[in-house]
């Protein structure tokens, strides 16, 4: 079990979104990979009508789309990829993921979640939370950007880092180049919309450390 990887170039800036509309600003200004996450926000028709428009999106601008979480309807409708927490990881079909050829993001909290992602094979590896989270509650320890570094060394699949990640601390977890990808939430937004300025600030600094 291998899943296939997400081409050559870096991930970059990797905005995690809780609507399909909100995909096509970001790409607009050069994003490359995005994820809608929308939780407990819709079911049913609704979903499937926000994923089939995330991919329609995504597709219009050759971007890499990852679903969160809703891996069946991943699978149904073809996304680039699915991104997968460790309880959902444990619960998917992921062979089902895989033979359908589609990439898989996992996220770990802890170098024992990091060895259960890697058992997968995935296409990246996210590891958080950096900092705080500022959108969602989470139980772990903060990670910081030295043992990203550190925790890094060991781990030969592309790493994605979130949490609490801001144009104020970027730098820090830039200049480790550990990461492929660097994911956000809250700071590609300005009052719940996609701020296109923000955005560009973040690839910035993204990319001035990853010439
Ligand atoms: N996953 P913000 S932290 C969705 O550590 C998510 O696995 C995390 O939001 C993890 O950029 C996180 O607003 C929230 O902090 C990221």
């Amino acid at each position: 079990m291998k899943f296939p990887k997400c081409d050559q170039i870096p991930l970059g800036i990797y905005p995690v979104v809780d609507r399909a509309y909100k995909l096509r600003p970001l790409y607009e200004v050069g994003i490359t990979t995005a994820q809608l996450r929308t939780k407990d926000a819709f079911s049913g028709k609704e979903l499937e009508d926000e994923v089939i428009e995330a991919i329609k999106i995504s597709e219009e601008f050759n971007a890499r789309f990852f679903l969160n979480d809703f891996w069946e309807l991943g699978i149904k409708h073809k996304t680039y990829g699915i991104h997968l927490g460790q309880e959902d990881i444990q619960e998917a079909d992921v062979k089902a993921i895989l033979d359908a050829g589609i990439r898989l993001g996992i996220s770990s909290h802890t170098p024992k979640e990091i060895d259960i992602a890697l058992g997968f094979k995935p296409s990246y590896l996210a590891i958080g939370p950096i900092y705080e989270p500022i959108s969602k509650k989470l139980v772990y320890d903060t990670v910081g950007p030295e043992d990203l570094k550190h925790w890094a060394k060991s781990v030969d699949y592309p790493i994605v880092a979130i949490g609490g990640i801001t144009i104020e601390n970027i730098h820090n977890v830039a200049q480790t180049k550990a990461a492929s990808g660097i994911a956000m939430i809250s700071d590609v937004l300005e009052n719940g919309e996609v701020s296109k300025e923000k955005t560009v600030a973040l690839m910035e600094v993204f990319e001035k450390y990853s010439l």
